[in-house]
């Protein structure tokens, strides 16, 4: 992600879960550092963020300390992925990686458009240590597989302050006794429930949703009569 304007703590969250649910060792790394005043604060956040558990790195994309910075996650055997939205520095960090200009970026050159090269497809590359690396192209959306678990990912702290709650099934809404709404920023808290909302959606087999689709059919046939009768009468 981008300490620039590409940088949403949300987005970071789901990005999380997903790579946990996939049994990958996420790190995270904050590119455009030399581009953001307030680079700090949000490093800051995110390491709250992340927990101990996740690596987080930052710094300028082109600039080869972030590849020493990698290194333990470079070696033979190892395969990385680059997720990320278009433009933060995913083919520019490959680079920094490769110690060499494999992959192109986005950058125009002074041939025009005719010169600008993005990354379309996945490549798969072998960096100089032995590890293999993934470049994706950007992605617009990265949507909840139904395999995923919230406390495992980037809500660890919320599941443990659940346990608190004076309700075993308390919903953090506006239930007494809620231990985690005094702790938990209120827009985490909400990405938190859009996420929860989503994976049980997700996790509804084909026809559970055929079902609820179904029911929700016929009510609205209900309610068609329903008004019919009442007009009539
Ligand atoms: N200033 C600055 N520019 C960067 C950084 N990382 C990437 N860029 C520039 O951002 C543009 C998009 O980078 P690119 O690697 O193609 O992004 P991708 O879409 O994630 O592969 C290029 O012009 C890069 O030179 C960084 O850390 N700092
Ligand atoms: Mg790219
Ligand atoms: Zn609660």
């Amino acid at each position: 992600m981008g300490l620039d304007g590409n940088y949403k703590p949300n987005r970071l969250e789901r990005f999380l879960l997903l790579a946990r649910a996939s049994e990958t060792s996420p790190v995270v790394v904050l590119t455009k550092a030399d581009l953001c005043h307030e680079g700090e604060a949000r490093i800051a956040q995110v390491r709250r963020l992340c927990g101990d558990a996740t690596a987080v790195l930052h710094g300028d994309a082109r600039d080869p300390q972030l590849r020493d910075a990698l290194r333990p996650w470079c070696g033979e055997g190892q395969t990385l992925v680059l997720l990320g939205s278009s433009g933060v520095g995913k083919s520019t960090l490959c680079n920094t990686l490769l110690g060499e200009s494999a992959q192109a970026t986005g950058a125009v050159s002074a041939e025009g458009d005719r010169g600008r090269h993005t990354t379309t497809a996945r490549r798969l590359l072998c960096l100089p240590d032995g590890a293999c690396i993934i470049d994706t192209p950007g992605l617009r959306e990265l949507r909840l597989s139904g395999d995923e678990k919230l406390g495992d990912g980037a809500f660890e702290d919320i599941v443990q302050w659940a346990e608190h709650c004076r309700y075993r099934d308390c919903g953090h809404g506006d239930e007494p006794g809620c231990a985690v709404r005094g702790q938990v920023k209120d827009e985490r808290l909400e990405n938190y429930h859009k996420l929860q909302r989503e994976l049980a959606h997700a996790q509804q087999t084909a026809l559970q949703k055929r079902a609820a689709k179904q029911a929700d059919k016929s009510l609205h046939r209900e309610l068609k009569r329903y008004y019919r009768d009442r007009d009539r009468s």
